[in-house]
């Protein structure tokens, strides 16, 4: 008998591979979701087929799109809670792995945001690049605290997430100023903090964040402006605690240019990498929901929370 990958499972990793579930964290709460229903709808009739099933679920959802580690961290999260003898016992588990998972990513973001909050004082302006729901959560916290803000939100280029973080802010009562990305140097002079998400963190604190990331936080180094980076334990990518390294996505060359405006350019290469690397030096601090570490001591949590034994159970 074929396993077969469930319509939504299908439908949530196209809308992943396609950007319409963006984001880190919501990639993770989409791929946990789209297990539960491959377990909950499944049909095997046994144990094997049914496990056969969701590694086939999980490695459709893997591939499509390899930076942010917290897609392999919610998988891997749910199936180490797979459990049981019967299929209804395995289906039981997921459901319960799945369930437990995005609770824990909902509250890990409000502890995180707490954390955060508390790095920015009354009448701060901060910095942003891309659209991170762990860094806005901060701003959120801050302003439930009573705490006025001004946002100065860096478009970025080329799909214009920053458009997200413009409105978000708005919604939270934060008056926006939106620049170009070129313009971020001139305008750092008045952040008080530059703010934002990340994809995946390395052993050694590099972060793997949206494109541009890492000039923006170069400039920012050279200004005395802090970068924070705020991101849930899911964002530690333990498979760099032996060695490996963060493949970086390469995106369609249509996000960048389109075919008649290239056409009318002549013969060119375009690249569209959608991540970048900043290393840790220029990292200031990253908020995660246990506390805040300088970069180059997150490894410590990392064993804590990953070991060194890294599964990928979707393999077998
Ligand atoms: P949260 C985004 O990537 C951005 O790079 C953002 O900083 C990061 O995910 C984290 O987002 P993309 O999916 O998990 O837009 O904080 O390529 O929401």
């Amino acid at each position: 008998m074929v396993s077969q990958i469930h319509p939504d499972v299908e439908a949530t990793a196209t809308e992943i591979a396609s950007m319409e579930i963006r984001g880190a964290a919501t990639i993770a709460e989409a791929a946990a979701r789209a297990l539960r229903v491959q377990a909950e709808e499944s049909d095997a009739d046994d144990p094997r087929e049914f496990d056969r099933e969701l590694r086939r679920a999980a490695r459709r959802l893997l591939d499509t799109r390899p930076t942010a580690v917290s897609l392999p961290n919610s998988l891997r999260y749910v199936f180490q809670r797979l459990a049981g003898d019967t299929v209804e016992e395995r289906r039981a588990s997921v459901v319960d792995g799945a369930r437990e998972f995005c609770e824990r990513l909902d509250n890990a973001q409000d502890d995180l945001g707490a954390i955060g909050a508390n790095r920015l004082r009354d009448g701060d302006t901060i910095l942003t690049h891309c659209h991170s729901t762990d860094a806005l959560s901060c701003v959120e916290a801050a302003r439930e605290q009573g705490k006025s803000l001004n946002a100065i939100v860096k478009e970025t280029r080329p799909r214009k997430q920053g458009h997200i973080t413009a409105r978000q802010l708005r919604e939270m009562g934060v008056p926006v100023t939106l620049i170009v990305d070129g313009a971020a140097g001139r305008y750092l002079d008045d952040a008080d903090h530059v703010i934002v998400g990340a994809d995946s963190i390395a052993a050694d604190g590099a972060v793997i964040n949206k494109i541009g990331t890492r000039s923006l936080a170069v400039t920012a180094r050279e200004r005395d402006t802090p970068i924070v980076v705020a991101a849930q334990t899911i964002k530690l990518d333990p498979a760099t605690l032996s060695g490996h390294t963060v493949e970086i996505e390469m995106r369609a060359e249509k996000e960048v240019i389109g075919e008649d405006e290239r056409d009318s350019i002549g013969e060119i290469t375009v690249e569209n990498p959608a991540f970048d690397v900043t290393p840790p030096r220029y990292v200031d601090a990253i908020v995660t929901e246990r506390g805040q570490f300088p970069p180059e001591s997150i490894v410590t949590l990392m064993r804590e929370l990953f070991g060194e034994q890294i599964r990928t159970p979707w393999e077998n």
